[in-house]
C-alpha cells in the first residue's frame, strides 16, 4: 500500500512539525518522479492561479478548504429562490447565514480558521446580498484580511448588476477569482425568475428589469475577462424554466470568456419561504442536471463538484465546520501563525506527486481492460484524494466513472443523513443511501460493518473495503479492471 498522510492526523494539528512527523513513513520512489502538474489541458500559468482553489478546480477540492464571511447583506435584486433569511442554521444552501459579520470581526474570524484549519486556501464573500453592491464592506473586509494573511485567496460571488464598475477596484485588489451568477440570456426568461431590481436610483420591474440584468451581466463578464481575472457562472437550474435555455446561456457565457460554468440545481421547499417554494415550483432531479450539463458539452469547463454552500461555510467542500467559529469562540484579539498552512502546503506538494504518479498507473492497468461499457463507481472519502472514510460516516459520495479510456470524475451524490448513529446503523437512512447512489455499480470505502454490507449485496450492489487508503484513481481503476476478470497488479505509487 502506498505510504499517506491521513487527514485526520491533520486537523487537530497546528504546528509545522507536527504535520512533518506525519510525513515521515518513507515513500516509495514514485516521490522523486513524475510530475505534480495539473490537468494536462491547462497551461501551467491557469493552473498555477487554480491549483489551490477547491472551487475552480475539482483536483484542488480534495486539500483545501474555503471559508465565506456574511459581510454584505444588501442587495440590488429580488430572485424567486431567494428570501435572505437571516438565521436558519438547519439549512445548508446558498444565502442562507447564521451570523452577520462586520469586517473587522470577519478579519478575526478569517485569523482564527487560518490558524486552525491548515487547508484554508480561499476566503469568499457569498451572499446573502451582492458583494458589489455592498461593495464597502467587501472591500474593507478584503483589505482587512488581505493585510493580515497576504497569501490568502479572495473571491467573490455577484448577480453581477453593480459589477461593471467595480471591475477596476476587483483587479487593483488582485481579486483573482470572481462568480457571476447568471440564469439567463433572454429577459423573457428572466421575467421568470426576478420580480425586480433596483438600478439607478429606482426599481424596474418585468422584462425591462430582466434586460438591463441581462446587459449588466454581460458587460461585467466581459470587462473581468478583459482584465485577466477568472471567471465562474453560477447558473441555477430551474425546471420548466431555464433547463432548455442553459445551453444557450453556457454559449454565451463561454464565447465571452468565462473559465468554468457551475450549472446547480433550484432547492425549493415551502419552508424556505420563497417564491418557488411557496408556488411549488420543483427543483431538478439528479438525471435531469445531468443532462443539461450533457447538453452543455459536458468537458472540463463544466463544475460538477459544488455543495451549494451556506453563506458562512467553513471547511472542506462538503464540510461545514461554522459551528465550530461562531464569534462567541472567537478571541477579542487575533495574530495570523503562517506556520500551520505553510506546512501543509509542503504535504500537498509531496502527495500531488504521488497522485500524480498513481494516476497513470491507474491509466496503465486501464489500458489493459478490454472494451466495456464505462460503469459508475462511488467512492467514499475525507479528502486527499483517498478512499479514506467508513461508509457509516459518509453523508456524500464521490461519483467516477471508470471505462478503458480513464477514470472521470463524475459529480457527487449527497445522502441526508449518514448511516451510523452512535454505534447503530439506521435501517431507514441505509434504503435512502442505496436509492441514491442508483445507477452506481460499486461502492469504495475505508470500512464498512455486516449489516449495511449484506444489504447492498442484496440491493445487487459490490460494496468493498478492499482499497481503503488507496488513491481513488487506484481504486476505482483495480477494481473495474478486476470486475471484468483482470488480475489485480499493485498499483501503489
Ligand atoms: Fe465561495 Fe463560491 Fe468562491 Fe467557492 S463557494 S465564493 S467560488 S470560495 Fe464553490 Fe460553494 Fe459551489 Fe460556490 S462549492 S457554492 S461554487
Ligand atoms: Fe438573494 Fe443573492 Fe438573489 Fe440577492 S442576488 S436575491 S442575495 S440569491
Amino acid at each position: 500500500m502506498a505510504s499517506f498522510v491521513s487527514l485526520d492526523s491533520l486537523d487537530g494539528t497546528t504546528t509545522a512539525d507536527a504535520m512533518r512527523r506525519a510525513l515521515a513513513t518513507p515513500g516509495c520512489a514514485a516521490s522523486s518522479c513524475g510530475s505534480a502538474a495539473g490537468p494536462g489541458d491547462l497551461p501551467a500559468a491557469v493552473w498555477d492561479r487554480i491549483k489551490d482553489h477547491p472551487c475552480y478546480s475539482e483536483e484542488a477540492h480534495h486539500w483545501f478548504a474555503r471559508m465565506h464571511v456574511a459581510v454584505a447583506p444588501a442587495c440590488n435584486i429580488q430572485c424567486h429562490y431567494c428570501n435572505r433569511k437571516f438565521d436558519c442554521a438547519n439549512e445548508s444552501r446558498p444565502g442562507v447565514v447564521s451570523e452577520r459579520l462586520t469586517p473587522a470581526q470577519a478579519r478575526r474570524k478569517v485569523v482564527t480558521v487560518a490558524n486552525e484549519v491548515p487547508q484554508l486556501s480561499v476566503l469568499g464573500i457569498a451572499g446573502p446580498g451582492d458583494a458589489c453592491y455592498d461593495w464597502a464592506k467587501t472591500k474593507a473586509t478584503f483589505d482587512l484580511v488581505r493585510n493580515a494573511i497576504p497569501d490568502i485567496k479572495l473571491c467573490l460571488s455577484t448577480n453581477g448588476l453593480a459589477l461593471p464598475e467595480r471591475v477596476d477596484e476587483i483587479a487593483a485588489m488582485n481579486v483573482d477569482h470572481v462568480t457571476i451568477t447568471i440564469n439567463m440570456i433572454d429577459p423573457e426568461i428572466g421575467a421568470r425568475i426576478y420580480p425586480w431590481i433596483f438600478h439607478e436610483h429606482r426599481r424596474w420591474t418585468g422584462i425591462e428589469a430582466s434586460r438591463i440584468l441581462h446587459e449588466r451581466q454581460m458587460l461585467g463578464l466581459e470587462r473581468l475577462v478583459a482584465r485577466g481575472i477568472l471567471v465562474k457562472i453560477n447558473s441555477v437550474l430551474i425546471p420548466g424554466v431555464n433547463d432548455a435555455h442553459l445551453p444557450a446561456v453556457h454559449a454565451a457565457v463561454m464565447a465571452r470568456g468565462a473559465f468554468l460554468h457551475n450549472i446547480m440545481p433550484l432547492i425549493s421547499d415551502p419552508a424556505h419561504g420563497t417564491h418557488y417554494g411557496l408556488t411549488g415550483q420543483r427543483g431538478p432531479t439528479p438525471a435531469e442536471l445531468a443532462a443539461v450539463q450533457d447538453a452543455c458539452g459536458g468537458g472540463a469547463r463544466l463544475m460538477r463538484h459544488c455543495r451549494q454552500c451556506r453563506a458562512d461555510a467553513v471547511g472542506m467542500l462538503g464540510e461545514d465546520r461554522g459551528s465550530e467559529f461562531t464569534m462567541d469562540r472567537i478571541p477579542e484579539t487575533v495574530a495570523y501563525d503562517p506556520s500551520a498552512r505553510d506546512a501543509y502546503r509542503d504535504v500537498v506538494a509531496r502527495e500531488r506527486v504521488d497522485h500524480d504518479a498513481a494516476r497513470r498507473a491507474a491509466a496503465a492497468v486501464l489500458d489493459e481492460v478490454e472494451a466495456e461499457v464505462p460503469v459508475l463507481v462511488a467512492v467514499a472519502t475525507q479528502g486527499g484524494g483517498r478512499v479514506n472514510l467508513h461508509f457509516g460516516k459518509a453523508t456524500e459520495f464521490h461519483i467516477y466513472e471508470a471505462s478503458t479510456i480513464g477514470v472521470r470524475f463524475a459529480g457527487v451524490r449527497r445522502v441526508e443523513e449518514n448511516y451510523c448513529r452512535g454505534g447503530w446503523g439506521e435501517d431507514g437512512y441505509l434504503e435512502r443511501i442505496i436509492a441514491a447512489l442508483a445507477g452506481v455499480e460499486a461502492v469504495l470505502c475505508a470500512k464498512i460493518g455486516a449489516c449495511p454490507a449484506q444489504a447492498f449485496e442484496a440491493a445487487g450492489l459490490v460494496v468493498t473495503d478492499a482499497y481503503a487508503q488507496d488513491y481513488v484513481e487506484t481504486a476505482v481503476a483495480t477494481w473495474f479492471a478486476e470486475a471484468r476478470g483482470r488480475r489485480r497488479r499493485a498499483l501503489t505509487a
